[in-house]
């Protein structure tokens, strides 16, 4: 039995003995479950996707998989899923990973024309011996599991890329070009379990992979510590294992801000360009306690749980100038 169902339990029994509080109750106060956390404000719908599932004493992992097919089937969402911006030559590609409570988990990358790439991501977890597939095989793969090839390029992703060819400017990914949902969730029964899915950098390489599928970089869940999830220059985050680092800091005792916040520290020591690029961190922890950081301000992060919605501003390593 785990420590902290150990202590629910004795705190259940002692509060029960008084008659002070319900252990229901005891347990909502302690471990502040269920709740989930999601990156930028494309989170808000999607956790109330998650939010559905977990009310109703759901598990984690359906709960992230149902909250980022939100943004991933939003046209207007131009960055995940269906409507993304293009790669440079003007085509979708999608990556995501997914991260259940016992280290199962499976990924797709390089993924196109399908709309819901995390749920392929899944299929790969639960229907196949292998963590990840990519480009071709993972959409023959996709089609076997009877998911469907659609066009995921929209007029307006066209005429953005149509205006990106004549500039090529590349812009930092930051509050007004937000990329990745990714979601992570803890239930009612104390499992947590993670989500991530994007189309990747605007413009990107054809080819180019970001951390986002994968596990350990984008996205990383320790269901005995807590999970994270990041968003922003995916090589920063390939560099320094990002999220498993974070998970691991928070093993040593680390807040899950204070996780992030360390992660951020050690791109900055590490990468000598970081300063021309945007990473947000974001982790929860088993006792269902949330914290991001970035390093650029303008991430942001929604929340929800018993108490309701939010949306917070992460802390930053730098001001991006008003
Ligand atoms: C990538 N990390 O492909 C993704 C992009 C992103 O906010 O998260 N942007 O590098």
């Amino acid at each position: 039995m785990s420590t902290n169902r150990r202590d629910f339990l004795k705190l259940s029994a002692i509060a029960g003995a008084l008659g002070l509080v319900s252990a229901k109750t005891v347990a909502k106060n302690k471990v502040g479950k269920p709740v989930v956390v999601s990156t930028w404000e494309h989170g808000t719908p999607a956790n109330e996707a998650a939010w559905k599932i977990l009310s109703q004493n759901g598990r984690a992992l359906d709960a992230v998989e149902a909250g980022v097919r939100v943004p991933e089937a939003d046209p207007e969402v131009r960055t995940v899923g269906y409507g993304g911006y293009p790669d440079a030559k003007g085509i979708v590609t999608l990556d995501a990973c997914i991260m259940d409570d016992n280290m199962n988990c499976g990924s797709v990358a390089f993924l196109q024309n399908i709309k819901h790439p995390i749920s392929v991501a899944r299929k790969v977890m639960e229907n196949t011996p292998h963590v990840m597939l990519v480009g071709q095989g993972a959409l023959d793969f996709a089609k076997t599991q009877g998911f469907v090839e659609e066009d995921l390029l929209t007029p307006e992703s066209k005429a953005d890329w149509q205006r990106w060819l004549k500039e090529r400017e590349v812009k930092m990914i930051n509050i007004e070009n937000h990329d990745t949902i990714g979601m992570l969730a803890l239930d009612s029964a104390g499992n947590l379990s993670g989500a991530c899915t994007t189309s990747g950098a605007a413009y990107k390489m054809h080819g180019r992979v970001g951390d986002s599928p994968l596990i350990g970089a984008g996205l990383y869940v320790d269901n005995e510590i807590g999970a994270a999830t990041a968003t922003g220059m995916g090589e920063l985050m390939i560099k320094t294992v990002g999220c498993h680092l974070v998970v691991e800091l928070m093993r040593q005792g680390a807040s899950p801000e204070q996780a992030c916040k360390q992660a951020v520290e050690r791109i900055a020591a590490k990468l000598g360009d970081y300063k021309a690029f945007q990473v947000g961190f974001l982790a929860l922890n088993k006792q269902g306690e949330y914290g991001a950081y970035c390093i650029q301000s303008g991430f942001n992060y929604a929340v929800r749980n018993q108490q309701g919605a939010k949306l917070i501003d992460a802390d930053s390593l730098l001001q991006v100038p008003a």
